[in-house]
Parts: structure tokens; sequence; C-alpha cells
């Protein structure tokens, strides 16, 4: 007997819903569901994220990151860092629903030992001068300001010689392939990989608007794995004394491949804008939810009602389709990464300029 015939076939109102209950039940036993009852939950008008717009605040993670630095050393953590968990999803290691952000501690004299794995990340320095990561045998001082990429698959130790705590943001791609389930990870034969060479050496291969004649891309991930923040700083600043500023977000340029012309990293967008003093920005907004770390400035961002209130090394992150407008009291820098190239890629990308 069929569900419908086992709940009558000639039904008033009330016994329609429980025919279709029925119907329900009997088909879920085989894994099996009306898409009726959540087309419109799972087909949306709009995006419908989780994500929620929120603020952490360098003054308020900085004790934490320096008492998470008494509690375990960065060997035995592997990795020491305080993940920025979005409010709208606990519990999911992610900062956006595709994105994920920490907060990585290395002390004077730490290593955090060699692995390597299918996410890619970015390292954006925070606070501190000094510290290394060596990827593929690249080691490369950070200072801050730079942001740096460790592509996908790529063996990376981090290592401090400095005399100071150091703090960087790492960002990585782990919702997405999670999500694609393509996960591997492998541990290094040694903590700390030989440095076979120094990110000097990668600068003037790819830094300078040049690359070596025998130069053939292995990999979407940018040859060039350093930006230094100077150079960043100074092209924005160029921008500002020959250009017009953008009503909704000032100058800003995102990072490229100098080989290719295209994003830096194959799943993550990353952006550098600077805010000039007394900057009050037009609403935008985009189908990619993006976290800023703020480098120099003090500013506001108003979003979903809230004003986050920023100061430098303050992160923040505007969810997915939710109108904001920035403005800055001094002049400001902002970093900033998105799933943006994942989107494109599939022609799913949206922004809109006026979006009050
Ligand atoms: O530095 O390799 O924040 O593998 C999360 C996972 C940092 C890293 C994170 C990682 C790393």
């Amino acid at each position: 007997m069929t569900a419908t015939q086992m709940a009558g076939a000639h039904s008033t109102g009330s016994s329609v819903a429980a025919e279709r209950q029925a119907f329900y039940d009997c088909i879920d036993t085989a894994h099996c569901a009306p898409l009726w009852e959540v087309l419109h939950g799972v087909v949306t008008r709009e995006p419908k994220t989780p994500c929620l717009p929120h603020l952490w605040s360098w003054d308020m993670v900085w004790p934490w990151l320096q008492e998470s630095g008494k509690l375990i050393t960065a060997r035995e953590a592997e990795r020491r860092v305080i993940v920025l968990e979005n409010p709208g999803l606990r519990g999911q290691t992610r900062i956006t629903h595709s994105l994920y952000a920490g907060l990585q501690l290395i002390l004077p004299g730490e290593v955090a030992p060699s692995h390597r794995h299918s996410q890619s990340a970015l390292r954006f320095i925070l606070h501190g001068d000094g510290a290394y990561t060596t990827v593929d045998g690249e080691r490369v001082t950070m200072h801050v300001g730079d942001f740096v990429i460790t592509p996908s698959w790529t063996f990376h130790d981090h290592g401090n010689l400095s005399s100071e705590p150091m703090v960087w943001l790492d960002g990585l791609d782990l919702p997405i392939v999670e999500l694609l389930d393509a996960q591997f990870r492998e541990d290094g034969a040694t903590d700390v990989q030989e440095a076979r060479g120094n990110a000097g050496g990668n600068l003037a291969r790819f830094g300078y608007t040049l690359k070596p004649v025998e130069h053939a891309a292995r990999s979407r991930t940018s040859p060039l794995f350093w930006y230094p923040y100077d150079r960043t700083r100074e092209a924005l600043h160029m921008l500002a004394r020959s250009e017009e500023q953008h009503p909704c977000w000032g100058f800003k340029l995102q990072y490229t491949n100098p080989v290719t012309g295209g994003w830096a990293m194959p799943t993550i967008g990353t952006f550098m804008q600077l805010l000039p003093r007394g900057f009050k920005g037009s609403a935008y907004r985009a189908t990619d939810s993006t976290v800023y770390a703020v480098v120099e400035g003090r500013g506001r961002c108003i979003v979903g009602g809230r004003e986050l209130v920023f100061g430098p090394r303050d992160v923040f992150v505007c969810p997915s389709w939710m109108p904001y407008r920035l403005e800055a009291d001094e002049d400001a820098v902002l970093f900033s990464y998105s799933d943006r190239p994942v989107q494109q890629a599939l022609d799913l990308w949206r922004e809109s300029v006026s979006a009050d």
C-alpha cells in the first residue's frame, strides 16, 4: 500500500496535511524528501547568509594572545592561533561562511613546525617585526602590513628569531576545501626546513613587473609570495595624489599574480585600500562576505544597523549582500580578503554601489 492509500483517497483539509506527512514519513525512510517543503528556503530571492557583521578589537584579543603564549608553546600547539569565529557561525571555525580567520602568535625563539596541506593560506602581519615563514625552502622575514602567501600543498614553517612577539592574521580557505572534501595534510620531514633562498630573490624575480625568462607557471597561485607593505603603501598614496577617490571604497587595489594579472590566490581575493582623512563612503554591497584588517588609522564601518568603530590591528567582517559604509577620521589603510575569485570563476559574483 502507498502512503496516499494509507491516509485515505478522499480527504478533508486536515487529512490532506496528514496524508502528506504520511507520504513524507514513508519516503524519509529511504533518504528521500519533498523539495516543495523547502524550495523557498534553499532557492532564496537574495543571499541568506548566517554570517553576521562583527569586529574583534586588538585591545580585547592582545591580552588573550599573550595569555595563550603562557598556556602552550607554538611547537606543542603546532599553530598557536586564536580563531575568530563569526557570531552567526559559532563552533564552525570560520569568520565567514566560506573563509577562516585566526590570529597566530609566535614568541621569540619559537618554531611552528613544518607541514603542508591542501588549504591555501595568507598571512597578514599585524604586530611585531622580524619573524619568518619559510615556504618550500624560501624564507621571508615579515614586517607589519606585509601580505605573504602559503600556496596549497607547499611546506611551511614559521619561526621567530627576533626579540619580540609577533602576531599575524591567518586567512585560509578551509571551509571551501571542506565543502569540496578535497583536503590532505602532511608533516614535514624536519620541524624547520632548510632555507635554500630568501624572499629577496622571489621579489627580484617577480616583484618588478618582470619575470625570469625560463619561468613557466606550475600553479594558479602567484609565484610572488611576499608583498611588502612599503610598496603597497606607496602605490596607494601615489594613487591618492593622482586620481579621484571612489565614492564607496576610496582608493582600492587588489593584489595580483604578476605573471597572469589574475588574483594572487585562486580561492581568496586580497585587497588593500586607502580611505583619506574625513572620508565618508557611500553604501556598497557585494556577494563576497569580506574580512577587513586595519593597518593604519581610525574610522567606522556602518553595517546592519551597527557602527563598528575601528583602529589599528582590529579585524571586522561585512557579510554577503549587506550594505555597508566606511568612514575615516584619519588616513586609514585597510587590508581585506574574500572569496571573490571563486564567485567570479563560477559567474556568481554581484555588487551594487548604491545599496541604501
Ligand atoms: O600556519 O599553517 O591559522 O595550518 C590554521 C591552520 C594556520 C598554518 C592556521 C594552519 C595554519
